[in-house]
């Protein structure tokens, strides 16, 4: 009998208050702790195993010395890229990790002279699971190498098989995502034991003729955005646990719990701002916040008074002094009917970010038709993501413009007309 454990979108270092962080390194501990109990022959990482290709150095040791009691046990650790690993030029952390053997990344693909992807298995040595993974690229690109599989490769390749893959599949898609690109089944290889997937947050199970058995973990800890309200209303994060002789024997889901959670949600809609600070305070002080990670939602349209009246740092203050270990306000959907700019809702940072570049990249003139429309759209999220990224400690300020100049150029497919 052998086991593994199926791991995705872990999303480390992507909170940066300390007390988070500091959840978040327990979880990953717990998570290898259990693996090594439960002696499972490998694990595999189904992408997203940080939050950003060049995470902070501290994020990065921590997780090391945790994922280091992997190998001193003898447990291989397997993984492939998520959309939040690869960086659009140069080397991510994935690659750093693969060179000093800690993990072995399990995408190994090449074009034949026909222009069909070839991918190679790995095999694991104690188990001889064979894996083959595709990892998550770059919008439009992923697709591609999918088109281009060389299905029939894979699908004639003996033994116990799993495929890692790090994305939506069109047929499986739940309804928040429906806007995230995604990919036909008739595009996976058939036959494979088992369909490691990350990329989708939220915890599932399929079977589609053809395809016995696709899982998605969900997050491992809280990942982002709606995340960690979910896990604050107690929906359970973990990871899979499958054991298999010549065919699998048992597919089971092994809780880890983050924290202790309370999550609320308030209306805000037809009350003026001074009501709702008082609607607010009220409710917050009835609650049991000690030890807990609050989670708050305020939406909905005030019928007076700026958004800004409202103390969120005060009701704070007054939930962490009751013993909360975290607290988080997401008003990003409260708006007023006063004026107050050009303010646009939406439900987390990621979706107004999408909504806006959609909005107004019709009003960009440009040539080139990677720019426009729909993909214009990805490309300025990309873009985006680029120029969030802060100098490193160490780097000149010219060697960091210079890396962000060319990343950004390499980003929006432009390298030919301006290099020099
Ligand atoms: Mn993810």
């Amino acid at each position: 009998m052998h086991r593994f454990a199926h791991i995705s979108d872990i999303h480390l270092g992507a909170y940066r208050e300390p007390e988070i962080r500091e959840l978040e390194k327990q979880v990953l501990e717990e998570t290898v702790k259990k693996c090594i109990e439960l002696r499972v022959d490998f694990v595999l990482v189904c992408g997203d195993i940080y939050h950003v290709g060049i995470p902070d150095l501290s994020v990065v040791n921590d997780s090391i010395l945790i994922l280091r009691k992997l190998q001193l046990a003898g447990i291989p650790l397997y993984a492939i890229y998520g959309s939040h690993d690869y960086t659009p030029n140069g080397t991510s952390i994935i690659d750093i990790l693969d060179t000093a053997g800690i993990l072995t990344n399990v995408m190994k693909s090449r074009k034949d002279d026909e222009g069909y992807v070839i991918l190679e298995f790995t095999t694991d040595p104690k188990s001889g699971a064979k894996i083959a993974g595709i990892s998550a690229r770059r919008v439009g690109l992923e697709s591609k190498t999918y088109e281009d599989l060389d299905r029939k490769r894979l699908e004639s390749e003996k033994g116990f098989k799993i495929f890692a893959f790090h994305g939506g599949i069109a047929e499986l898609k739940p309804t928040f995502l429906s806007e995230t690109e995604a990919v036909p089944i008739s595009e996976f290889p058939k036959g494979f034991d088992y369909y490691a997937g990350g990329h989708i947050h939220q915890k599932d199970e399929f079977t589609l003729p053809g395809y016995s058995k696709i899982v998605f973990p969900g997050p491992l800890f809280t990942g982002y955005g709606r995340d960690i309200e979910d896990t604050a209303k107690g929906v359970a994060r973990g990871f899979y646990v499958v054991a298999f002789e010549e065919k699998i024997t048992t597919v089971e889901f092994v809780p880890v719990k983050g924290f202790d959670g309370e999550f609320q949600e308030f209306n805000a809609t037809g009350k003026n701002s001074h009501e709702l600070m008082k609607d607010l305070s009220q409710r917050l002080d009835r609650l049991d916040v000690n030890g807990k990670v609050v989670i708050i939602r305020v939406k909905g349209e005030l019928s007076g008074g700026r958004t800004n009246d409202i103390d969120f740092q005060l009701l704070r203050r007054n939930l962490l002094t009751r013993g909360a270990l975290f607290v988080l306000f997401n008003r990003f959907s409260l708006s007023t009917k006063e004026f107050e700019g050009n303010r646009v809702s939406g439900e987390d940072p990621q979706t107004i970010e999408t909504s806006l570049f959609k909005e107004n990249i019709g009003s960009v003139k440009v040539t080139q038709s990677n720019l426009k429309g729909d993909e214009g759209a990805a490309s300025a999220i990309e873009l985006l993501k680029i120029l969030k990224q802060q100098q490193k400690s160490g780097e000149t300020k010219l060697g960091y413009a210079d890396r962000i100049v060319k990343s950004s150029v390499e980003s929006l497919n432009i390298t030919e007309e301006f290099s020099q």
